[in-house]
């Protein structure tokens, strides 16, 4: 793929090259992060709870299925286990420092065949400054494919160095689709993509992807028969925590344990 595909390493550790990505592109792709029968316990796990009636599951507007089931570190153990793994928190610790983090995020977003809808474009920071008042765009997405990733199943498509002049202007898009979203207009989408073009991951279930914070994208609706679920953690910097709490815990969560010393 395009270069912020970078060689996979043997350890949880990013190489050189992935960080020098990372801070090039504003993303980072690492095959084979998680095996196989890893990623079929994190889908067996989701599938006890994607039918719990709650508001941490989030439908569409139009099918009723779930696009994003939220929370989950405190729904299964699976997940709770997931959250402090080193692949995640060792990534996390190299582009941030030694710095404590907490879990501000842990979703999966459920794209499922034929009916799964878009995500406009749009950066995280543009909703966690205004919706929860976080100061600084250092929060990072760590996604895990939990299917093959394709160009047919409404990939997600990231503008390649968007996040280099600091965060797009956003607005609150609440028409759309079935999630509020602070969105990047086609005007300013446009400029950035002219300088840095697209980059679609794609890959086979276990590909890792790392994001930072205020880089610019967004996916197609999935009109292909296959699902396309992606585990997603959000990890923030607990100097950097929410200072409005006006949102459902899901969506930003305020148990500000750092990572890395809740397991057991
Ligand atoms: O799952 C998707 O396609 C989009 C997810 C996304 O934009 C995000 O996690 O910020």
């Amino acid at each position: 793929m395009e270069s912020a595909i970078e060689p996979n390493s043997t350890g949880p550790a990013l190489t050189e090259a992935q960080l020098d990505a990372f801070r090039r592109d504003g993303l980072v792709v690492l095959p084979e992060r998680f095996s196989r029968a890893e990623v079929d316990g994190f889908n067996a796990a989701l599938a006890e709870l994607m039918g719990d009636d709650v508001a941490a599951n989030i439908r569409e507007k139009s099918s009723g299925a779930v696009r994003t089931a939220m929370g989950l570190h405190q729904r299964h153990p699976v997940f709770h286990r997931l959250v402090n793994d080193p692949r995640f928190l060792e990534p996390a610790r190299q582009i941030l420092g030694d710095v404590p983090v907490y879990a501000q995020q842990v979703k999966v977003n459920v794209k499922e065949a034929f009916v799964g809808e878009q995500w406009q474009w749009h950066h995280d920071f543009a909703t966690h400054h205004h919706e929860d008042g976080v100061p600084e765009p250092l929060a990072l997405n760590l996604h895990i494919f939990l299917d093959e990733v394709t160009e047919f199943n409404g990939p997600l498509m990231f503008v390649r160095g968007s996040h280099l002049a600091g965060p797009a202007r956003a607005s609150l898009d609440t028409t759309t689709t079935s999630y509020d979203l602070w969105t990047v207009g086609a005007d300013v989408v446009g400029q950035l993509a002219e300088q840095g073009g697209l980059v679609c991951p794609k890959g086979p279930a276990g590909t890792m992807l790392v994001f930072g914070d205020s880089i610019v994208h967004g996916s197609p609706p999935n009109m292909s028969p296959w699902p396309r679920r992606i585990f997603s953690l959000i990890v923030n910097p607990l100097d950097n925590r929410q200072t409005t709490m006006r949102r459902a815990d899901h969506y930003h969560h305020r148990d500000f344990t750092p990572l890395g010393e809740r397991l057991g």
